[in-house]
């Protein structure tokens, strides 16, 4: 096999007036769904550092190959044979993957100029890291958004312990517990899209902002955003399922402990309900080691800033890379495909604090940590 395709396609657009370019970086993996590995990442950080820098790159846009997703999630499947390697040791591929991951979604979140994400079809795990910190988050009428890593005893990372504490109420808590597909319309009722346009119209939105009149000396973001506002929007509109689930979601998440919560929501009566029937029923599959870590990161990201919220995750992320529940995870969902995980703990009840607490320690000190001068 001869394949040579690129994993990220890197390409620079020459606007109307040529002395300006723009960016464009295409995940190419599409039979994959986009999913994010170690070689993608590194060459999205690449470029991006290198575009910010130059005075005649005016924005940058993040697409994907093919219609079905704009990226499901990370490469799990080379983190679970790390994971068996290291025989629950810190796999150093995991250390590697999370510190480049991180810096990546924290380069898009403070980037210094414009950056349109085409999140159209399913944005799920590390997809949402590229979506959330962009400055313009496109989604269309097939946009699915998920953060689904219950489902696998992992936890949802690329910054979900800054975005999900910040979203309204408590649907962060919800969508981190239940692993909750939002679509277009939800995503932007609670401020991860900025704007929904037709899946059919990619083309067009990136000939107009080829044509656009780029002027230098004004705001480039507000100039971004007035082009985005012509492109054409869906016939109809997806119908809501978080607004008009607004009260009944913050109701069952007002608990102080996971247990609380997870039970409420478990115990809620959701007969006839497609959206919550399918959420109650992730939630109920999901790991129970994960419940607890949802519940506390969103404790505690609520308080804390960017930096420190990836500098927390790439502890956690290491420490389920060491614990074994994220690994069964993987096992059961993508590498054996039995869909039956043997969770280490039979309900949320059952995980002790100090289980609970590993997850929250850091296995470096101070300024050995992979991400000690991200924000620094
Ligand atoms: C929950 C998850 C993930 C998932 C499915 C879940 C996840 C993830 C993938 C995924 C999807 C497509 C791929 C791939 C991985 O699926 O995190 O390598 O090609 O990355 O139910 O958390």
């Amino acid at each position: 096999m001869m394949s040579s395709e690129p994993v990220v396609l890197v390409d620079e657009l020459k606007t109307s007036c040529s002395a300006y370019s723009i960016g464009r970086l295409t995940l190419n993996k599409p039979k994959a769904l986009n999913a994010l590995d170690l070689e993608m990442a590194g060459l999205m950080l690449d470029a991006l550092l290198q575009w910010q820098s130059r005075d005649d790159i005016v924005a940058v846009v993040i697409d994907a190959s093919g219609e079905k997703a704009f990226c499901a999630g990370g490469d799990i499947v080379s983190m679970y044979k790390s994971m068996l390697e290291a025989k629950g040791a810190i796999p150093p591929f995991l250390e590697d993957f999370f510190k480049t991951e991180y810096t990546l979604d924290y380069t898009i979140h403070n980037y210094s100029k414009p950056i349109v994400v085409w999140g159209s079809g399913i944005v799920m795990g590390g997809g949402m890291g590229l979506l959330c910190g962009a400055s313009h988050r496109v989604v269309t009428e097939t946009s699915r958004l998920a953060m689904p890593e219950i489902t696998i005893g992992l936890y949802p990372d690329v910054g979900g312990s800054y975005f999900l504490p910040r979203l309204p109420g408590k649907t962060g808590l919800f969508l981190g517990l239940t692993g909750g597909q939002m679509n277009g319309t939800d995503a932007c009722f609670v401020g991860l899209g900025d704007i929904l346009v037709s899946s059919s119209e990619k083309e067009s939105m990136l000939s107009s902002l080829v044509e656009h009149q780029w002027n230098i000396g004004d705001d480039l973001s507000e100039q971004v955003t007035q082009v985005l506002k012509s492109v054409p929007k869906p016939e109809e509109l997806p119908q809501a399922n978080i607004e008009p689930h607004m009260s009944l979601i913050n109701e069952l998440c007002s608990g102080n402990s996971a247990p609380e919560v997870v039970n409420a929501i478990l115990t809620n009566n959701v007969e006839g309900d497609k959206w919550l029937t399918r959420a109650q029923s992730t939630l109920a599959k999901g790991s129970p080691i994960t419940m607890h870590l949802v519940f506390e990161q969103c404790q505690r990201g609520g308080e804390m800033s960017l930096a420190d919220c990836f500098r927390m995750e790439v502890d956690m992320s290491c420490r389920c890379g060491e614990q074994g529940e994220f690994q069964e995870g993987v096992r059961a969902l993508l590498i054996d495909k039995d869909m039956s995980p043997k969770w280490q703990y039979a309900s949320v009840e059952d995980v002790p604090a100090t289980v609970v607490e590993q997850f929250f320690t850091s296995p470096w000190e101070g300024d050995k940590h992979p991400l000690a001068q991200l924000g620094r």
